[in-house]
Parts: structure tokens; C-alpha cells; sequence
């Protein structure tokens, strides 16, 4: 890794007189962001195999907490960045912190699942979709083929952008998820003009599904949609044995929810143990 690289990149900060803290700081405990007072740091939660349920991947999940070490909710988080600029800025320092984190505690080769917020995509000038990231992520020791970037396509208006976006990002070697699927207005035109590698079932279509017998009989028909697109479906939010159950027998391939692991500053012991199994149940997942 060449962290002072990467540290050195988020010095040159667009902020605010007031954000003169800004940037990537590294400590015994990994590395943590800081912008306009709040400190970021990261959590994972493992996506499991539907089969094994053994570990295959991890999701960074962002923490935010004021320099007083009171916890910020994440959409008092976000609000912060105002300008294109600070939004282009703090997502980076947000994934550059998760990566940073990631690598040093993941085998090689690991895959981490980062989330992208819609404004980063509407704020970028010209299309460069993933260059910025990917020298960022160099210095972090990691490729864009160990990345899955979560985009949430439900809250994006431009439609041309988004599948400009994930084109580009694909080219580059990263693959794209589709985050919350089936969420409020998401809809089955725009996945298939958009290709993703990945659909991630948003976590209220298995809470239905075990409510009423015709969300249950849904289920097993969108992951199919999912595997015609030639996508991987995850079924997020699991917490129970029984929607364990419904979402592989719908045909999931991959589960993200508490009953596996609860977001955690460590990555589960699996991956840490068991690196030549996991590289390959990763590669056997995620390798198109
Ligand atoms: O939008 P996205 O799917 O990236 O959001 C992930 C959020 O879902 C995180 O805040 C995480 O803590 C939460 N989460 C993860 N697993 C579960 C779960 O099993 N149940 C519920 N209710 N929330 C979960
Ligand atoms: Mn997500």
C-alpha cells in the first residue's frame, strides 16, 4: 500500500476555510476520514453463499461520529457535502477509507462491495466514471476486479447518465450492483437497459414474501428476471431461519443480512482463516 499517496490526494481538499482537517488519517485502528468535523470510519457485513453460507464477499458500511465522539445518523452524514465538488470528495474519502480498511484485513484477492451515492454519479464532469477511484484504490493495494460498486438506481433521474456510468465503470473491470431492488420506484425496464452484474433484492420484497403467499410466489419469478439479465441476485435484510429459507428457495445466490453478521470494524473470521476456500467461492460467484 502507499498510503501517503492516497493521503496526499485527499489534503487537496475543495472545502470550506473550516475544513482544514479534512483528509485520510491512518492510526493502529486503520484508517478513518474526516470532513467538516465528522470522523468516517467502516463497518462489514459479509454477503454469505446461498448453498454454504460461507462468506464470499463483504459490504462496507459507512459510521459517522462528531469529533466529540457523538454518533451522526448517516443522512445528517451526507448532508454535509454540499457543493459537486465536497460530494465528488467525500464519497471518494468515504471508499477510500472502507478500501483502506478492507485491504488490510482481507486475503488478497478479496472482493468488497462499496456503495456509491447517486449525487457522486450527477456531480461528475465528462465520463470519467472509475479513473479517479481506480489510482485510489491502486494505492490501497486493490483492483477494480475486487470491487462491486452498489448503485441505486431508484434514485436516479437521469437515465442516459446511469447506464453511461455503469458501461464505463464495467469497462474498467469493476462490476455493478443494483442496490435495494424493488424498492419504492425501481423498475424492471431500466435493469435491463443497465446490465448489472449484480441485483440485490431489497430487504422489504422477503418480509412480504413471508407475510402473503403471492409476494411468495413473486420471488422465486424476479430472481429469474435477475438470472435472464445474466445477474447474481442477493436477497438483503435476512434475520430469520424462515426467510433464510425463502430466499434460497427462491434461487438466491447470495444472502447479506443480520442472521450471517452484523456490519462490524472486523471482517468474520472465514475469510481471515480460510483464504485459498474463499478466493475460490469468490471467484466461483463473481467471475462472469
Ligand atoms: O442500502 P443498503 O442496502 O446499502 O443499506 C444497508 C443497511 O441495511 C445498513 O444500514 C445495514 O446496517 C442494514 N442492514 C443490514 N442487514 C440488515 C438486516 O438483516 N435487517 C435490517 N433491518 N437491516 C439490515
Ligand atoms: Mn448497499
Amino acid at each position: 500500500m502507499t498510503l501517503q499517496a492516497l493521503q496526499a490526494y485527499f489534503r487537496r481538499h475543495p472545502g470550506r476555510s473550516s475544513d482544514f482537517d479534512s483528509g485520510l488519517y491512518l492510526s493502529d485502528e486503520g484508517a478513518h476520514g474526516c470532513f467538516s468535523g465528522l470522523l468516517l470510519s467502516s463497518v462489514f457485513q459479509p454477503l454469505v453463499a446461498a448453498d454454504t453460507h460461507r462468506p464470499v464477499a463483504f459490504e462496507a458500511l459507512l459510521r459517522a461520529h462528531w469529533q466529540d465522539g457523538r454518533s451522526v445518523p448517516l443522512d445528517v452524514a451526507f448532508a454535509q457535502p454540499r457543493t459537486a465538488e465536497e460530494i465528488i470528495y467525500f464519497d471518494r474519502l468515504c471508499r477510500s477509507t472502507h478500501a483502506v480498511n478492507f485491504r488490510r484485513q482481507a486475503e488478497p484477492g478479496s472482493c468488497l462491495f462499496l456503495n456509491i451515492d447517486g449525487r457522486h454519479l450527477a456531480s461528475l464532469e465528462g465520463g470519467d466514471f472509475g479513473s479517479t477511484f481506480e489510482m485510489l484504490l491502486a494505492y490501497c493495494g486493490l483492483k477494480p476486479r475486487q470491487i462491486v460498486l452498489e448503485l441505486l438506481e431508484s434514485r436516479i433521474d437521469d437515465l442516459p447518465r446511469l447506464i453511461e456510468a455503469v458501461a464505463a465503470y464495467q469497462r474498467k473491470g469493476y462490476r455493478v450492483a443494483i442496490d435495494d431492488f424493488g424498492c419504492q420506484h425501481s423498475n424492471f425496464d431500466r435493469l435491463w437497459l443497465l446490465s448489472p452484474d449484480i441485483v440485490k433484492l431489497d430487504r422489504s420484497l422477503i418480509v412480504e414474501a413471508q407475510r402473503n403467499n403471492r409476494a411468495r410466489r413473486i420471488l422465486p419469478k424476479i430472481v429469474d428476471i435477475v438470472h435472464d439479465l445474466g445477474a447474481l441476485a442477493v436477497c438483503e435484510g435476512i434475520e430469520t431461519a424462515e426467510q433464510d429459507r425463502l430466499a434460497t428457495d427462491a434461487g438466491a445466490d447470495l444472502l447479506q443480512g443480520y442472521l450471517y453478521g452484523r456490519p462490524s470494524p472486523h471482517l468474520a473470521e472465514p475469510t481471515r482463516t480460510r483464504e485459498a476456500e474463499s478466493l475460490q467461492r469468490a471467484n466461483d460467484y463473481l467471475t462472469a
